[in-house]
């Protein structure tokens, strides 16, 4: 199978949480291209208010995994990460998620992608923009740059800055 461009996002909100997103980072490295990285955004949490602010940042992922194949390669990482499923939307040490794998439109119960909170999450829309403003979503057929600007007033994100070159997987 030919290569594709995945989108992925990455969430953490426990422990050392800039090592989880450079870990996770390395171990996918290990698996496919990194070819974009946004910077690092802390994030108010979305969904569920009582657990601490997230570090998130999403990554551009050049790939020959199938969407099941790339999947099982997130939860592997979040595995490894000492990830503990508990309440839906709580507090995790890592978290994977495909938001885009090019322009493929998926509907099943395991998998739906593009991930169906997109346009809902500035903390996901904000890393996005940056490293992919002019790819359209393929099913609102908008640049991911104009949903951020309809997301102005969601929760509150702070970028804090890029990974320094030597952390880069
Ligand atoms: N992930 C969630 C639920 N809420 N909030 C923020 N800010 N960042 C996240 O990554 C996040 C969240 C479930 O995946
Ligand atoms: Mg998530
Ligand atoms: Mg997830």
């Amino acid at each position: 199978m030919s290569d594709v461009t995945a989108y992925l996002g990455l969430g953490s909100n426990l422990g050392d949480r800039e090592t989880h997103l450079r870990k996770a980072l390395s171990l996918l490295g290990d698996a496919g291209e990194i070819i974009a990285l946004s910077s690092i955004y802390e994030t108010e949490p979305w969904g569920y208010a009582g657990q601490p602010s997230f570090l998130n940042m999403v990554c551009g992922f050049r790939t020959s995994l199938s969407p099941p194949e790339l999947l099982a390669l997130a939860q592997e990482v979040e595995r490894r990460l000492g990830r503990v499923r508990t309440i839906r939307y709580g507090p995790r040490t890592m978290d994977v998620d495909i938001l885009l794998y090019g322009d493929l439109v998926l509907d099943t119960p395991d998998l739906q992608i593009p991930h169906p909170r997109i346009p809902e999450r500035a903390f996901v829309l904000a890393p996005l923009a940056e490293i992919a403003p002019d790819v359209e979503h393929p099913t609102l057929k908008r640049p991911i740059s104009a949903l951020l600007a309809d997301a102005s007033g969601r929760e509150t994100v702070v970028k804090l800055g890029a990974l320094s070159p030597g952390e880069v997987p």
